[in-house]
């Protein structure tokens, strides 16, 4: 298949733009329309296009927010107060709990989010198709397709935040705020203090596992100069219980998990 080309095409470290894109994006794009967010009136085909006018025939090491704004403009919609997750390094934690807390937003529930998780797409500047063979991984440019759709997706989201702004870190891991992630080197940056009062933290560890680091760490000390810094109200608690016990389902003999504690 167009999966396994010859090594000698391959071009890029990363793996290629996964195959069916544009049916998988369109098709997400009309289930969040019709389905998730019904009031939601939007042009999925004008905004397929849009996605790709920002990477197609130009080189993906390239790429700028330029690019990308027309789309970010035509997939902007309104986010509730109070209800934001962000997140590092916690990807599947968070996402399994916000399925159950229906409460909960994180960026994989707008549009934007929800159109691009899990996917690739780059394109070449001598060609006006996607490139399936291979997309470069962020370690080898960092203005990549991908990363700079991640980077300005999360600044909207951030931006858009208002009320409490929850965030869910992992503490076993050697620096639960890395300053270099999305969260610490966008988000943080680009919540409207004038909107958000107050960041809610919660450090989570491993069942079972050994903590490397928790709320009163120096990783998160830097996190809360930064927040109150930026004149935010900082709160943090470890293993936030709800979360926890999502953390149970699959250890439910752990200690931790106990009934009687
Ligand atoms: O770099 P990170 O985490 O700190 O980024 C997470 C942060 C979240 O709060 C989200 O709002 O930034 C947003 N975000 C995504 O929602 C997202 N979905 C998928 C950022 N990145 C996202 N991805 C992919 O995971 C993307 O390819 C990016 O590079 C990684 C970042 O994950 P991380 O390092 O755990």
């Amino acid at each position: 298949g167009r999966r396994d080309p010859p090594a000698v095409l391959l071009q890029w470290k990363g793996r290629g733009s996964t195959d069916n894109l544009k049916e998988i994006m369109l098709g997400r794009c009309f289930t969040y329309t019709e389905m998730v967010n019904p009031e939601l009136r939007k042009d999925c085909l004008k905004i397929w296009e849009t996605f790709k006018n920002a990477f197609i025939s130009k080189n993906p090491c390239n790429i700028t927010e330029q690019d990308y704004q027309p789309l970010m403009e035509l997939a902007a919609h309104p986010i509730l107060c109070n209800k934001t997750l962000l997140w590092s390094k916690t990807n599947e934690l968070a996402h399994k709990y916000t399925k159950v807390q229906g409460n909960f937003l994180t960026l994989e529930d707008t549009l934007l989010g929800y159109m691009a998780d899990g996917l690739t797409w780059c394109g070449n500047p001598s060609s006006s198709e996607m490139n399936y063979q291979s997309c470069p991984h962020w370690r080898e440019c960092a203005n990549n397709p991908s990363s700079v759709y991640w980077k300005m997706a999360s600044r909207a989201f951030a931006e858009a935040a208002c009320g409490v702004v929850h965030v869910m870190l992992n503490g076993s891991i050697s620096q639960p705020f890395g300053n270099s992630s999305i969260f610490g080197s966008v988000e943080v940056h680009h919540l409207n203090p004038k909107k958000v009062h107050l960041m809610k933290i919660w450090v989570m560890h491993n069942i079972g596992g050994q903590p490397s680091d928790s709320c009163s760490g120096s990783s998160i000390k830097e996190l809360k100069s930064i927040i109150e810094g930026r004149n935010i109200a900082f709160s943090c608690e470890d293993d936030h219980r709800a979360v926890q016990l999502i953390q149970c389902v699959g250890n439910p003999e752990e200690p931790a998990c106990r009934v009687c504690r």
